[in-house]
């Protein structure tokens, strides 16, 4: 059975950063609220942190932020991508919800992920790279490696490499030493945690595959049983 409140089980609290235990984060974009909630409180013990995305945000509302960090790090995945001025809005009202980090797109430049890093106030940010999806080659890829740096010479906590392409993510740890890196793109995408991990990801995100399945629960432990034995290889 999911305890309470993993999050003051841990001791992670606001502003703290999220726990690096089973190395599993979920991307809850389900819209109907009612099962994402349900999810969330199935799985919050089992993940480091509860990705959200403009799909559960748009079909319920921002108190949905509000309403996960209470059983979980909140990673507001906005990919905010805009001028200085207006990533810092955002960064700020998602913080003001209770996210713990946001998620912005770097090919804006680095006084935007500067700005991100500032209004963030000791929150983590993280900055995409290449992207996990096939036309993540197109334009993302050619400017991974110098979006990597930029991140690590702005301040980011993190950056987003591709699970489906791990052999990308040991080129982007190469670039971005000790920053943390998360890997989306396991399971309904084709690839796998082990794989990600093994080549350097700190975490991986994991979507339709925990939050689709019939037991979230059973599938969230299958993928965190799968990064636990990476972690002990
Ligand atoms: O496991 P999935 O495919 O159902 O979900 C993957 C999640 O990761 C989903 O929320 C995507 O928006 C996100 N994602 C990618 O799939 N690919 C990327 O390149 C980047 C992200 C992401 O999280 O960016 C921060």
């Amino acid at each position: 059975m999911p305890t309470a409140n993993p999050k003051s089980g841990t001791g992670v609290g606001i502003g703290e950063n999220m726990r690096k235990e089973s190395r599993v984060i979920l991307a809850l974009d389900e819209v109907r609220e009612e099962r994402a909630l349900w999810v969330a409180e199935q799985v919050a013990d089992l993940v480091d942190a509860i990705k959200i995305n403009w799909p559960l945000v748009l079909a319920s509302s921002p108190e949905m932020i509000t309403k996960l960090s209470r059983l979980s790090s909140v990673i507001c995945d906005f990919k905010v991508a805009d001028i200085p001025n207006t990533v810092s809005l955002i960064v700020s009202q998602a913080v003001r919800r209770g996210a713990d980090g946001v998620i912005v797109h770097g090919f804006t430049g680095s006084d935007s992920v500067k700005a991100a890093v500032q209004a963030a106030d000791g929150r983590q940010i993280f900055v995409v790279t290449e992207m996990s999806h096939p036309g993540g080659v197109e334009y993302t890829a050619p400017a991974a490696e110098s979006l990597a740096r930029m991140a690590v010479d702005c301040g980011a906590s993190g950056i987003i490499a591709p699970a489906t392409r791990p052999e990308r993510v040991a080129a982007m740890r190469r670039i971005v030493g000790d920053l943390l890196i998360l890997s989306p793109g396991v399971g309904a995408q084709g690839g796998s945690a082990s794989s990600a991990l093994s080549k350097g990801a700190d975490y991986v995100i994991v979507g339709r595959s925990i939050y689709g399945a019939e037991a979230p629960r059973e599938a969230a432990m299958q993928v965190v049983r799968e990064a636990r034995e990476t972690s002990h290889q």
